[in-house]
């Protein structure tokens, strides 16, 4: 239809998708044997096996548990890079221009892996997705909700030199959001303003499976100026007010709240809410090797669902560019 080549043609910018959730099981089980890793007892042992188990998550923590396992397979730096590389030539196939990608470091040292190995693999396909494909790109390191505060405060440190060096340029927070409330990290946020350069992005994941209470705590604790997920604002007036004065964006990720039953079809996602209270939002993949869908695949099931208007579109696209963490002249080019 001319509304899919108009969506498809679409500059589109990515704010939501975590490096590690892009690991497709036909590159999990090549790495895997490449690295002689031995995945754990009852783990799917093929590719249609692994791609039936992902269509069929009760929760966040479900396929959280199985995101942990399968990045196991990630050993050294060639791998980091495979991994990026693969996600951001498809990306770049279905109209994606720039990308805002989180990565979650201690699922990478806490099994052992170097920090540069990490950093090193992810960059190598960073910076040659920009020269080859254009795209311009940002890495956001995540905190892991569901360890010990200290571990991320350590984290925290370790990580300064590369932000120091501009190769991160933002802080985001995510895993398990029930029982772990954004205030838990508050000092976490506060050393990076202290020590991290002045400009860097602070985000959160919040307002996912947890109600708007995650998000008021994300806003007033960790004094982001980005939600990852938030669709739970629209249950608190107040909440959407404040998202709307302070042009917070929220990261919405239409079929990833799908395949974790966070909402029963992506009719339920409040798109008309956002848009007719002013509150900025953009679509995003998440993780979308598990998913079942790359950036376009988003915003062909928004649309499926709610039948935008061009000028709707309109709005969507000029956000999401708005947003984003790049320069005028860039923004320019991108609408
Ligand atoms: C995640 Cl969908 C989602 N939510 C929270 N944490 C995550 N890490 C990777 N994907
Ligand atoms: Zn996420």
């Amino acid at each position: 239809s001319t509304m899919e080549s108009f969506l498809r043609e679409l500059p589109k910018c990515e704010h939501h998708v975590h490096l590690e959730g892009t690991l497709e099981p036909e590159l999990l089980f090549k790495l895997a044997s490449r690295n002689n890793v031995k995945l754990p007892k009852g783990y799917p042992k093929t590719v249609e096996e692994l791609s039936y188990r992902y269509e069929h998550f009760k929760d966040l923590q479900d396929f959280l548990d199985l995101y942990y396992v399968g990045m196991s397979v990630l050993q050294k730096e060639q791998d980091f890079e495979d991994l990026a590389w693969e996600y951001l030539n498809r990306a770049h196939s279905e109209g994606l221009e720039h990308v805002e990608c989180f990565f979650d470091p201690q699922g990478h040292t806490e099994r052992g892996i170097g920090m540069d190995v990490v950093i090193h693999g992810f960059r190598n396909a960073l910076t040659r997705a920009e020269k080859e494909l254009g795209i311009s790109t940002k890495l956001i390191m995540c905190l892991l909700k569901h360890l010990p505060v200290a571990n991320s405060l350590q984290t925290m440190k370790d990580f300064k030199p590369y932000y120091q060096k501009g190769w991160i340029h933002g802080l985001g927070l995510d895993s398990t959001e029930i029982g772990n409330l954004p205030e838990k990290f508050t000092e976490c946020y506060k050393y990076g303003r202290e020590n991290y350069p002045e400009g860097s992005l602070y985000t959160s994941h919040a307002g996912e499976e947890g109600g708007p209470e995650y998000v008021e705590q994300a806003l007033k604790y960790l004094k982001v100026s980005r939600i990852d997920h938030g669709i739970h604002s629209v249950e608190d007036p107040v909440i959407m007010k404040t998202l709307a004065e302070r042009d917070v964006l929220l990261t919405v990720c239409p079929l990833s709240n799908k395949r974790l039953q966070v909402v029963d079809d992506v009719s339920e996602e409040p798109i008309r809410e956002l848009l007719e209270s002013g509150v900025p939002f953009s679509i995003n993949s998440d993780d979308p090797a598990y998913f079942g869908g790359y950036i376009l695949d988003n915003y062909l099931a928004v649309q499926n669902a709610f039948n935008l208007s061009v000028e709707n579109w309109i709005t969507i696209a000029r956000n999401s560019v708005r947003c984003s963490v790049i320069d005028d002249s860039r923004k320019k080019d991108l609408y």
